[in-house]
């Protein structure tokens, strides 16, 4: 006498469920860290095979709080680049021309518009790959451009370099880019 469909049925379920219950004993409950713990236990096992040192464990609280694209992988801090709208160590301010700005009209500048007290000073910095002005007035064919600052078109600024003004009168002041007239940006004085 065969065993008939139910019979069949049932044996393969027994095996399923035997076979869960084998592999659980074996290797445990398989949660959402085992993945992650697999591959720590691999890259530890390849760094010992290459002769490279223990990965750092991250335990510092704040560390692992932020993203690690936003780390600073090179100081192992959580220095956070945030588009930097700070206060510099001399008091004045900064701005950054940012990645892709000569396509961001007023987001080119960040941040825009940008306070600034009577004596105090902005610092721009080009964090972008492409060379730009930072010049005072409202595009090229004002009159007054570059008369209260301008970086210049024979000293562009080119990425990583800065420029610095120092404000000594209140007011508003437009700035733009010589070269992407469309780039632009603002300074209040006050
Ligand atoms: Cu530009």
């Amino acid at each position: 006498m065969g065993l008939g469909t139910v019979g069949w049925s049932i044996l393969v379920m027994g095996i399923s469920l035997a076979t869960v219950i084998i592999l659980w004993a074996w290797i445990g409950y398989i949660g959402p860290t085992y993945s992650s713990n697999t591959l720590i236990h691999q890259q530890k096992i390849l760094r010992q095979h290459f002769g490279l040192p223990p990965q750092p464990v991250i335990t510092d609280p704040k560390l692992l709080l932020t993203p690690p694209s936003l780390r600073d992988v090179k100081n192992n801090t959580a220095n956070i680049t945030t588009a930097s709208a700070g206060t510099n160590s001399t008091g004045g301010k900064s701005v950054s021309i940012v990645p892709g700005a000569s396509t961001l009209a007023d987001k080119a500048f960040s941040s825009n518009p940008i306070n600034v007290k009577v004596g105090g000073s902005v610092t721009w910095t080009n964090k972008d790959n492409v060379a730009h002005t930072v010049t005072s007035g409202t595009g090229s064919s004002d009159p007054t451009k570059g008369k209260e600052f301008d970086s210049g078109l024979s000293t562009l600024l080119a990425q990583g370099k800065t420029f610095s003004h120092t404000f000594k009168t209140a007011g508003e002041i437009p700035y733009f880019c010589q070269i992407h007239p469309t780039m632009v940006g603002k300074v209040a004085v006050s």
